[in-house]
């Protein structure tokens, strides 16, 4: 363990993160000989704050982790959008294990972890980006959270839709460039001519002009005052949305008309700080052309996914609350809808729409070896946003 109690890649592969349970279990199975293959799904009881859909991410991950193991793994697409039951009311699998259970028990844990967090984290920048439609939206939520993770909730931020990260190691994880302005110690030291100014001489050249005009003044002046002075600013930064002075829609509105008014137009409005999901609309109506969103998207809500056994030496067996035995996961080709059926089914229709299904559980590791090539980041994300068109933003 490390100096900030991060675990490592190695002692997570090594099973070091795991409940002590699991250990246990296999010790006694070890020691009586049990030796049982069994296969296990991946489900969600149900979503955070009654959420519609959820976004499924963290598969790389798990495919990370599991690799090397005498396992095979089944798992819907990475970026697939999930409800927790098909329109029959039965659970639909994200994931399946297959293996002898002592093999893979003590993955449980991490594994569940990586998918929890990063479907949660994932799912809820997919609905910041459905709120804000083609306005920019940005996380800029590393700083609320453990700095270890700093690239894994960047990553997940991208791929549930937001358009850039803050962090460094962030955007190493996605390829990008990462994207800031200037906080407001900047402007406290220098002050906030000066500081502009500053940033506008020292930056190169490809590093956009957003100047920060919140730290002392009127945001309606100050945002003048930027234009004035700084040629060729991209925009302004207004970051106290929960600040003494109010109404930020309000203001939003009256600083976009003094910029039109004044031959600025082309002097974009981006509002940070304490932003969550319901805020984006309004301001976005009131002319705001980006988001920096922190909190909401890196403390996003976990999707509680539960592991479970449905087999037991290839006869269907399901503790209470769970449907046992081995399924296929089909996919509405038209409304994109997920159904689910007993393994032995050959075809699915949507009940919808009367369409044909697809299959979407399908086969990454097969005895520990990779079948299936990983989708790029870029790529993950973009099915999201194609399928973010689809559904609605709430329920
Ligand atoms: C930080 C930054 C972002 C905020 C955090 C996003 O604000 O400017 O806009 O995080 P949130 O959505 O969780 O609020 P400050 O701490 O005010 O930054 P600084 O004073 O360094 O400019």
């Amino acid at each position: 363990m490390d100096l900030f109690h991060i675990a490592s890649g190695d002692e997570i592969k090594k099973g070091l993160t795991t409940d002590i349970y699991f250990k246990r279990t296999v010790e006694i199975l070890r020691h009586k000989k049990v030796k049982k293959s069994v296969l296990a799904e991946f489900t969600v009881g149900s979503l955070p704050d009654k959420y519609p859909w959820a976004v499924f991410a963290g598969l790389e991950y798990v495919v990370k982790l599991l690799e090397g193991l005498p396992i095979t793994l089944y798992s819907i697409p990475e970026g697939t959008l999930f409800t927790p039951r098909d329109p029959e009311g039965v659970p639909i699998p994200v994931m399946a294990i297959e293996g002898e259970y002592s093999s893979f028990s003590e993955f449980e844990t991490p594994a569940l972890g990586l998918i929890c967090q990063a479907s949660g984290i994932a799912t809820k920048s997919a609905r910041i980006k459905k709120a804000a439609e083609d306005s920019v939206v940005l996380s800029f939520g590393v700083r609320r959270m453990h700095p270890a993770l700093a690239p894994f909730i960047d990553r997940n931020a991208y791929i549930g839709g937001c358009d850039g990260v803050s962090s460094i190691l962030g955007a190493e994880a996605i390829g990008k460039r990462p994207t800031g302005t200037m906080p407001h110690a900047l402007m406290l030291i220098m002050g906030e001519e000066e500081a502009w100014k500053a940033y506008d001489e020292i930056m190169p050249q490809d590093i956009p002009r957003i100047a920060l005009i919140d730290t002392f003044g009127d945001e309606k002046f100050a945002s003048l005052e930027a234009a004035s002075k700084i040629k060729d600013l991209l925009g302004v930064r207004l970051d106290t949305p929960a600040s003494r002075r109010g109404n930020m829609e309000r203001i939003v509105r009256e600083v976009r008309w003094e910029l039109d008014l004044r031959g600025y137009k082309n002097v974009r409005i981006y509002v940070s700080g304490g932003l969550d999901e319901d805020d984006i609309p309004p301001l976005k109506k009131a002319g705001a052309f980006g988001f920096g969103v922190g909190t909401s998207i890196s403390n996003a809500p976990t999707i509680d996914f539960a592991m479970d056994i449905v087999e037991v030496e290839g006869v269907p067996l399901a503790k209470k609350g769970k449907f046992s035995g081995r399924k296929k996961v089909w996919r509405c080709k038209k409304c994109k809808a997920l159904y689910v059926t007993p393994y032995e089914a050959d075809t699915a229709t949507c009940h919808s729409c009367g369409e044909e299904t697809e299959l979407i559980l399908q086969k990454y590791l097969e005895n520990g070896k990779l079948v299936r090539p990983l989708p790029s980041v870029d790529e993950i994300r973009n099915y999201v946003l194609e399928q973010l068109k689809q559904v609605e933003f709430s329920l």
